[in-house]
């Protein structure tokens, strides 16, 4: 009998390897039964059977994710229980309002093993949901469950995707395919992928998503769309998402034949309040709004001469009855010829500090111009203590290379949190800020720029999920370590091998340290091509606005390189706190990654590393695209712990980065060589491409 259970394991085991040779659908969510017999057999011990007495739609959503998920890695099926009547070795969902769990924060749950069976309990059913992901975390990488007692709460109350999808079908800078969302097929097809696409977001504590582009089109407010954005809540709602919707703040003149859109309008203020209540009686539990105003051409409020606070606080009174909340962004940059867009934001919402509704929070990028590939943080963080501001981070990767390049983002998002505003005394670092432990907020949000398309692996890059996955574990926890996540994620994903879990480890903590070293080192910013944000033009010269050319950003001439924004230049510095200031303000001590942020410096200059500036950001180049080849390396000694169809596919992807980098290094060499008049510093090649050769390679990315 034994004989056949195992053989039937076996045959099982290999049935699910061969059904899904990986195409990496199944993202981190795959379940495949534990090869290990003894530690299979130690978990079954303890996982014989599910139950909860209460029956609210996100507990079952639970008991079925739990059920799925163990059947899957115990190869055998796991019952949920109607009636336990005394047994033991199962898990028990419960919500429960008692003083343990009123110390939780709504999401939280505790997960303990009690008179031998484990309890996931929480005050709410969200979770225990998340409680529920959480023991199979546990168990997908291999984790002990021996006397299991763990007590988790979320930091942030919004853990937030924010989706740049159009209604045709497009993603504003999405590099994974189409939208998921299919708009003409709403409300009546339901597509699987919604409910993955739930499922994972779910099992990583994601509970909001703003479905449409901040460059909002106006018709997700009329009745027609409201009916597909509902069938979307109704897929998520059991998986304790809410929906969320970007605005277009001239919809009252587009839709409701307004005569403007004045946030002070009576007839305006009206609208706004009739299409909120038409909205929440389709979605009662609907989450609130997302507003870019004012900003690359969006309409807003300033275009009837009111304030940003004006705008949102005209959304807030339409949402407040139904506690939902208003999300204003703060990336705004009026064209100031003269000016520096690192201070517009703050020059047009630092005076308005205090004066947005309760239920208005301001999302600010993490950094001050747009997403590069390091920004020192952004000086709105520290500077507007009594609004609570929402961090926005971008998954998808705009400046990062698309999906043709390997960056692992969470040290990018963990180097931010971490950064000292020095607001309200030493430790006001962002991320408490944004968790509304610096200033008092309970209404708190981090929101992350979706990388997910239509693409069968959602994120183009596989690797590329990391990232998803990432940003939420740092929503939910911003002091998780990188590392940790990067090792949860590849255990799930990749391989459990350890030499193999190291190695990816370790590839994926210096991917982006890479990237920037390749493209943008020493605090080089805003160099590439102009239109599609791919590849370098360090050379442009003339856009639409000064600053959307790189030449305004890098200030490159016969004495040196980079941007002064000391007093003596921009005074950028000027906006943060003294402390910050004294880090950055001085060139001789000015940590190198910021150095071209805010200082202008002489190609001849001795460097902290001992190189001048010229020979630093040269071998800076160098480096990189040497360090791709060392990525490829280490990816090709895992193959045998990978799956083939993963392995190649990554391997492609490398292949391509390289060929990448090699275009960032000889442009970039070869464009501020003709300002510093130096040599390719020794022991590097000059490159064998001509700088006319460059630009052709860049004109050809940017054609139509
Ligand atoms: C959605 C950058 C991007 C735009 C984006 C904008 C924003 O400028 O290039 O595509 O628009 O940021 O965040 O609003």
């Amino acid at each position: 009998m034994r004989y056949f259970q195992k053989l039937l394991f076996i045959l099982l085991l290999s049935i699910t390897q061969l059904a899904h040779a990986d195409d990496g659908y199944r993202l981190w969510l795959k379940f495949d039964p534990i090869a290990n017999v003894q530690q299979r057999n130690s978990y079954a011990q303890k996982c014989q059977f599910i139950y909860s007495d209460n029956q609210e739609v996100i507990i079952k959503t639970a008991q079925k994710e739990l059920q799925a998920g163990l059947t899957g890695l115990l190869g055998k099926k796991i019952l949920i229980l109607t009636n336990p009547a005394g047994k033991k070795g199962g898990i028990i969902l419960q919500i429960i309002q008692n003083e343990q769990t009123n110390q939780l924060a709504e999401d939280g749950f505790i997960i303990r093993e009690e008179n031998q069976n484990i309890v996931i309990r929480s005050r709410s059913a969200s979770g225990v949901l998340y409680g529920s992901f959480a023991l199979l975390r546990q168990i997908q990488s291999g984790s002990s469950i021996a006397q299991l007692n763990i007590t988790d709460s979320p930091k942030i109350k919004y853990r937030m995707l924010n989706h740049w999808d159009n209604p045709l079908g497009t993603i504003e800078r999405g590099y994974a395919g189409s939208s998921l969302w299919k708009w003409y097929e709403l409300p009546e097809v339901i597509d699987q992928r919604y409910i993955d696409y739930a499922r994972a977001n779910a099992s990583i504590g994601i509970n909001a998503v703003v479905l449409n582009n901040v460059n909002a089109s106006a018709r997700f407010l009329t009745k027609e769309y409201i009916v597909k954005v509902k069938a979307l809540a109704d897929v998520f709602r059991p998986y304790g998402i809410k929906v969320f919707l970007s605005l277009n703040f001239a919809a009252p003149k587009l839709l409701g034949g307004a005569k403007n859109s004045d946030p002070m309008a009576p007839e305006v203020r009206n609208w706004w309040k009739n299409v909120t209540k038409d909205i929440y009686s389709a979605i009662p539990d609907f989450g609130g709004y997302l507003v870019k105003a004012n900003s690359e051409g969006e309409p807003g409020p300033q275009d009837f001469g009111r304030t940003h606070a004006d705008g949102a606080n005209m959304l807030a009174e339409a949402i407040a009855p139904y506690k939902g909340i208003v999300i204003w962004r703060a990336f705004v940059y009026a064209a100031d010829p003269k000016g520096d867009r690192f201070k517009e934001a703050y020059k047009d919402f630092k005076p308005l500090d205090g004066t947005f509704a309760s239920n208005v929070l301001v999302q600010v990028k993490n950094g001050p111009i747009d997403f590069q590939s390091r920004e020192p943080f952004h000086p709105l963080f520290g500077a507007m203590p009594k609004t609570p501001l929402a961090m926005e981070f971008q998954l998808t990767q705009e400046y990062l290379g698309f999906s043709t390049n390997l960056v692992y983002e969470a040290p990018l998002f963990k180097e931010c949190l971490e950064s000292d505003t020095y607001s309200n005394g030493k430790g006001s670092t962002i991320a408490k800020i944004v968790d509304g432990s610096v200033d008092n907020h309970s209404l708190t949000a981090m929101a992350g720029v979706a990388n997910t398309g239509s693409d069968r692996n959602w994120t183009g890059h596989l690797m590329s999920q990391a990232n998803w996955y990432a940003f939420g574990r740092l929503a939910w926890n911003h002091s998780l370590s990188s590392e940790l996540i990067a090792s949860e994620w590849i255990k799930m994903t990749l391989t459990q091998e350890p030499k193999a879990v190291a190695t990816i480890q370790d590839l994926m903590m210096k991917s982006r340290e890479i990237y920037v070293d390749f493209t943008t080192p020493l605090g080089l910013h805003h160099v590439m091509g102009q239109n599609i944000h791919f590849g370098p033009e360090p050379w442009l010269e003339k856009s639409a606005r000064p600053d959307w050319t790189a030449i305004y950003y890098h200030r490159a001439d016969s004495v040196g390189l980079g941007f002064d924004r000391t007093a003596q230049g921009s005074n950028a510095l000027g906006l943060y706190s003294k402390e910050v200031q004294a880090q950055w303000g001085n060139p001789d001590t000015c940590p190198l990654p910021y150095l071209l942020w805010f200082h202008h410096v002489s190609w001849n200059k001795k460097l902290s590393s001992g190189k001048t500036l010229w020979n630093e950001f040269a071998s800076r180049y160098y480096e990189g695209v040497k360090s791709v080849e060392w990525m490829q390396k280490q990816w090709n000694s895992v193959q045998s712990s990978i799956d083939p169809q993963i392995f190649a596919d990554v391997s492609g992807r490398l292949a391509a980065q390289h060929r990448e980098a090699l275009n960032w290094r000889d442009a970039c060499v070869l464009y501020f060589q003709q300002y510093s008049k130096q040599p390719i510093p020794r022991p590097y090649q000059a490159p064998t491409r001509t700088l006319d050769e460059m630009k052709e390679i860049v004109r050809i990315y940017q054609l139509k």
